[in-house]
């Protein structure tokens, strides 16, 4: 089964002056298990080009690489991958343009979103904001510890969780029955990315063996 234990978040706005390829090198040294390319301001053009960078980055290591918002170009730097938001194409249009074995990762931050999600035919959720976030400013509600075990009752596809999670809530969120910890801030914004990640997955295996 895929793993999607470490899913690390590119944000070099929140970086400390890294770009988007240093910042996944870093985060792969970590153990990172996924890497999402995340830019709301690039153009094409220059996403393309961090794509095609951190395909090869993560190809070499065996990781995960998905593609936030855009589809064309997940699909055309061969990525693992798209992750899709709410206001994103949904999966159903998206699912026939994508190559086989193309995963497709849908935010939600309710049970209802994340049923429709599952039907809809997305291969992981994207579960949040848990906690509070100070690094996406349309986040919408904080949903709680709660919801994690509420989602897991009723989806059977991974929910990873979102939003407000680093090194003080993994156990909480494995023990609620997360598959997977999505991080911006908790390793990206650290002065040592890789010593972050690193100690991250070391607590998400360690609260995944106690289970
Ligand atoms: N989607 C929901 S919350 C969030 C995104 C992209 C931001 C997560 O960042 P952080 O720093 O891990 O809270
Ligand atoms: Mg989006």
């Amino acid at each position: 089964m895929t793993a999607y234990d470490l899913y690390v978040i590119t944000d070099e706005g929140l970086s400390k002056g890294l770009t988007h390829v240093e910042i996944a090198r870093r985060a792969i040294a970590g153990g990172a298990d996924v890497i999402q390319l995340r830019d709301k301001s690039m153009s094409g053009e220059e996403l393309m080009e961090c794509a095609v960078q951190i395909r090869t980055l993560t190809k070499e290591a065996g990781v995960l690489f998905i593609v936030n918002d855009r589809l064309d170009i997940a699909i055309a730097s061969k990525a693992d991958g798209v992750h899709l938001g709410q206001e994103d194409i949904p999966v159903k249009l998206a699912r026939p343009l994508a190559p086989p074995g193309f995963i497709i990762g849908v935010s939600a931050g309710t049970l209802e979103e994340a049923l429709q999600a599952e039907r809809d035919g997305a291969d992981y959720i994207g579960l949040g904001p848990i906690c509070h976030t100070g690094s996406k400013k349309d986040a919408g509600p904080v949903c709680g510890f709660g919801l994690i075990t509420g989602v897991k009752k009723h989806v059977s596809i991974p929910v990873i969780v979102i939003g407000g999670i680093g090194p003080d809530n993994a156990k909480e969120s494995i023990s609620a029955g997360a598959d997977g910890l999505a991080v911006i801030s908790a390793v990206v914004s650290q002065d040592d990315v890789t010593g972050a990640a690193k100690h991250l997955k070391a607590l998400i295996k360690e609260a995944k063996r106690q289970k």
